[in-house]
């Protein structure tokens, strides 16, 4: 860190300073600095909601877009995300007693049988920085699990991960038990993980494969669009 970030006092900022430099925060993962920066702007009445688009989720997707590219790799994008949190959690109260629309409610967990995380962790922090609600499963998801939480919570979108060749074939399972049920048309099914790719996706019947969390939010967004789109026709 330079001796100018060492001196710089967040709240001598005015606001399209401090936005800027809470972008700059965020890549770095500087969660103090994120949480302070927050409450000043809280301060100064700003809504939730726009601290939450207009500062973090707009420097999220900076993150993003750089994971994407490989500028940035996992420790500096679970640091960022880490960040991302810290504000969240300051926000997420108010946003609730606030109402601010969020942009639809995604189920995720990593299917039965694997217990790798890591990357779903990742996905979900980036889909909740990017304005989705989510409720995280954890690992090893039977499909009544999924299935369950899909109804409880009134999801629009399923996300499954799985990082083994072994148990991705259990992603077919939870999507063919969905079109048993009647039930595959209400869901967007996002599938992702390592060993999977596009061809793997189309072939169990998922909406689309994400490669990495940015694409993850992306198409979920697509996705979250044309849901609308559809409901208004
Ligand atoms: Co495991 N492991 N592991 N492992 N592990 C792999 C996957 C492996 C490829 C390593 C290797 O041999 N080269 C191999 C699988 C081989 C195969 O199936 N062909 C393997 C194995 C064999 C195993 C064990 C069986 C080892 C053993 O016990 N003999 C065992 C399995 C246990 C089980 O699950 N039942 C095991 C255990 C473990 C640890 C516990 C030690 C640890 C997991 C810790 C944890 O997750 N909490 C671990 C790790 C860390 C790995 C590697 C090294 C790294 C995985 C990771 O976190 N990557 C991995 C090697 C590798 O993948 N190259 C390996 C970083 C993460 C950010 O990327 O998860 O791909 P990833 O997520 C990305 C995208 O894939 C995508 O977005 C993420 C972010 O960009 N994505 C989604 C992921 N999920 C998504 C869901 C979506 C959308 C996108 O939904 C919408």
């Amino acid at each position: 860190m330079s001796d100018e970030e060492d001196d710089l006092i967040l709240s001598e900022l005015n606001d399209e300073e401090l936005v800027l430099q809470m972008m700059d925060d965020l890549y770095d993962g500087m969660k103090p600095e994120i949480e302070e920066a927050v409450n000043i702007l809280l301060e100064r009445k700003w809504t939730p909601y726009d601290i939450l688009t207009k500062a973090l989720v707009e420097g999220m997707a900076i993150v993003g877009v750089d994971f994407r590219d490989g500028i940035l790799f996992v420790p500096e994008v679970l640091l960022a995300a880490g960040a991302m949190k810290g504000g969240m959690t300051i926000l997420k109260p108010l946003l609730i007693e606030t109402g601010a629309p969020r942009l639809g409610k995604m189920v995720i967990g990593t299917v039965k049988g694997d217990i790798h995380d890591i990357g779903k962790n990742l996905v979900g922090m980036m889909m909740e920085g990017a304005g989705f609600e989510i409720h995280d499963l954890g690992i090893n998801n039977s499909l009544e699990e999924y299935i369950g939480a899909l109804e409880s919570e009134g999801a629009d979108i399923l996300g499954m991960s799985a990082l083994l060749t072994t148990t991705m074939p259990y992603m077919k399972v939870v999507i063919d038990t969905l079109v048993e049920q009647g039930k595959r048309d209400d869901y967007i099914v996002l599938v992702g993980g390592a060993p999977l790719n596009e061809e793997f996706g189309k072939a169990i019947g998922a909406d689309a494969y994400c490669r990495d969390a940015a694409v993850a939010v992306e198409t979920a967004k697509e996705f979250m669009a044309k849901k609308h789109n559809q409901l208004s026709a």
